[in-house]
């Protein structure tokens, strides 16, 4: 298998210890637990999603593992405004602060607390939120007029998408012309599972997000697409569990990954990962990343 150098310069306008950060809504919800996963190893951290009010979310069951994955409904439980104290001891660190609204105006509002925060990525993307999240992440003039106001606030903005549209290119193209500084691809996969003891949904909120190494494929043609859409740098997410899968997202055309269910199997999946992926004679990232479009 290839493997490369540590980065030496920012991605995305952060710097990253190395080149996999954890994704937003796993261990991201405490300053403690974002400060665990960057001593295991991290090389950046992506916070749970802050919106503009407290949200308690959605009632169970609200996780449900199946084959090669997760299904999640959590409802976007978050403290708001609160979490900025929480997180002001990862000061100077890798955070990147994920939120939302459900208007350009809110999505601004959020982004005004957060002076400390390395980046914000913007959830456009979450599957099972009513009027937040793919509600609007769809739509490419509201994408574009919410970068173009958290764009404001003078830090990188990551727009985090959704793969559950007939042309993520398309959206894509709406954060950039906005002012993205990256895209993140893909938030969760809208599924379900129905109890056939119970003859009901499982989930609370009946439907949910797939994660986990079922939407890998998903994850890599949703990069790939970008990569040949866009002039920015795309950052890979969705059931990465492995150094070669890390390798693979590169080569369709991701600058760095997220990582989150994999979390799920091993707290030490960072760790584990740099231990294949790094070698001090690797080669450098850039050279692999795209090298799969011909
Ligand atoms: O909180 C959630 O239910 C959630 C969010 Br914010 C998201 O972006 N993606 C997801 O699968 N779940």
């Amino acid at each position: 298998m290839i493997q490369i150098k540590l980065p030496e310069e920012e991605i995305a306008g952060v710097p990253l210890k190395n080149h996999m950060l954890l994704a937003a809504g796993i261990l991201g919800t405490t300053g403690a637990s974002l400060k665990r996963m960057l001593a295991l190893g991290a090389g950046g951290v992506v916070t749970k999603s802050i919106g503009p009010n407290p949200i308690p979310g959605h009632h169970g069951p609200a996780l449900i593992p199946v084959d090669c994955g997760l299904i999640n409904a959590m409802g976007l439980p978050n403290p708001s405004k609160d979490f900025v104290e929480e997180i002001s001891p990862l000061k100077g660190e890798p955070v990147v602060v994920s939120i939302f609204g459900g208007t350009p105006a809110e999505f601004g509002e959020v982004a005004s607390w957060f002076s400390n925060a390395a980046a914000f990525e913007l959830n456009l993307s979450c599957p099972h939120a009513e009027g937040y999240g793919a509600a609007i992440g769809v739509d490419p003039r509201i994408v574009q007029e919410c970068t173009e106001i958290v764009k404001t606030y003078n830090k990188p903005v990551w727009v985090k998408l959704t793969p559950n549209v007939t042309d993520i290119k398309m959206i894509g193209k709406a954060a950039e012309k906005g002012g993205a500084d990256a895209l993140v691809a893909i938030n969760t996969v809208k599924a379900m599972r129905i109890s056939t003891e119970l003859c009901r949904p499982v989930l609370g909120n009946v439907f949910g997000g797939l994660s986990g190494k079922a939407v890998f494929p998903i994850a890599v043609r949703s990069v790939y697409d970008l990569y040949e859409a866009v002039g920015i740098p795309i950052i890979g997410c969705g059931g990465i569990t492995t150094a070669d899968n890390v390798v693979e997202m590169m080569m369709a055309g991701a600058s760095a990954v997220e990582i989150g269910s994999a979390i799920y199997d091993s707290v030490n999946v960072f760790s584990e990962i740099a231990a294949d992926l790094y070698a001090e004679d690797g080669i450098p990232a850039e050279e692999i990343v795209g090298c799969a479009h011909v």
